[in-house]
């Protein structure tokens, strides 16, 4: 079986980019590859975070994994901080990583220049190259995630590329799994950008656990573009992101969405749209009050879910050692 890895930060809460671009990936993926899921705290920090908020975060966010799908007896479900090895690789894959090519991250160009004079961590700017380890110490072959990624995965391919050429096949190079649909939901209010965590306007920004009378209030004041015809277009960024979202929560495609509403405004599509997301959502939301109503259970499953990734990682980590000429650990 091939294996999958996919990570997600517990920062700010889970939105619908997250989940239409990742996570029902990540449940669908269980069926046919071995996978790995990280709740990626490390990363978290890069930007500075409450410490009491950032750990009942990271319980909710496996609570809305679970939720979503994921299955713990199938898949590895843990948080990043718990397996140390991560951290360990990413050391020394910074030996293989240049100045010049973290620079040119885009993520980190845009992350950046949003700190207003705020400190600019050095995790920060080497963030791709901890997102690298995660992946490479689990060898995996596929990485589920949105557009937003695409460059950090090329990256983690040229780094292991790099690192097998001097030292023989060690990592495999993973694909970055990007999904046709939906893999960049744009942000409700500026759809010119991604819908984030940290975006500046919260109506733009639809999480999974938003109730269904604040999902009709950011739907109904969502945007547009001008016109007035309910169609997907380039010129349409705005309705194409609404048809996008249509689509998926319907468990449909575009066009299809397109016909149902011929002859329709604006207006009904979002009337239509609204409903719907509150339908998909519905489960999801219910299970996750379940399941955070028993925490306990929930480390139990991080807890071996980390056992698990350990294992993987560790021979991993110490081959890596070994080709670079490291001394064996005393057992
Ligand atoms: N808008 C999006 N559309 C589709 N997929 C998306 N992802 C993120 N935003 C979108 C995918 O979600 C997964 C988890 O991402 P993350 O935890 O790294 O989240 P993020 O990218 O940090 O989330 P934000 O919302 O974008 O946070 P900030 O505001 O910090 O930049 C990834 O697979 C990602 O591709």
């Amino acid at each position: 079986m091939e294996r999958v890895l996919s990570g997600i930060q517990p920062t700010g809460e889970v939105h619908l980019g997250n989940y239409i671009g990742a996570l029902r990936h990540w449940a669908s993926d269980q069926d046919s590859y071995d996978c790995f899921f990280a709740i990626v705290d490390l990363h978290a920090i890069t930007l500075p975070q409450d410490p009491e908020e950032l750990r009942s975060a990271t319980l909710d966010l496996a609570a809305i994994l679970l939720a979503a799908g994921i299955d713990p007896e199938r898949s590895t479900v843990f948080v990043q901080s718990h397996v140390a090895e991560h951290a360990e690789l990413a050391w020394i894959l910074q030996c293989f990583t240049s100045y010049g090519e973290l620079q040119r991250m885009i993520q980190f160009k845009d992350k950046a220049s949003k700190r207003h004079g705020e400190i600019v961590s050095a995790g920060l700017f080497t963030y791709p190259v901890l997102q690298a380890a995660d992946i490479l110490i689990y060898r995996a072959d596929r990485v589920p995630v949105g557009e937003d990624q695409r460059q950090h995965l090329e990256l983690t391919r040229d780094i292991a590329g790099r690192f097998n050429q001097r030292y023989g096949e060690t990592f495999v190079l993973p694909q970055a799994a990007i999904p046709r649909m939906g893999a960049k939901i744009l942000d409700l209010q500026m759809p010119d950008a991604k819908m984030s965590k940290s975006a500046d306007s919260p109506l733009g920004t639809l999480k999974v656990t938003d109730p269904p009378e604040e999902i009709r209030r950011k739907v109904k004041v969502a945007v547009t573009d001008s016109g007035r015809e309910v169609v997907a277009s380039p010129d349409k960024p705005a309705i194409t992101n609404l048809l996008t979202i249509y689509a998926v929560a319907t468990g449909s495609s575009v066009p299809d969405v397109e016909a149902s509403l011929a002859g329709k405004g604006y207006a009904e599509l979002k009337a239509g749209l609204a409903e719907a997301l509150v339908e998909f959502l519905r489960p999801l939301q219910d299970r996750r009050r379940e399941l955070l109503a028993d925490p306990g259970e929930l480390a139990r499953i991080l807890r071996a879910g980390a056992e698990k990734a350990r294992e993987v990682a560790r021979k991993t980590l110490s081959d890596v050692y070994e080709r670079v000429g490291f001394l064996p650990r005393s057992k």
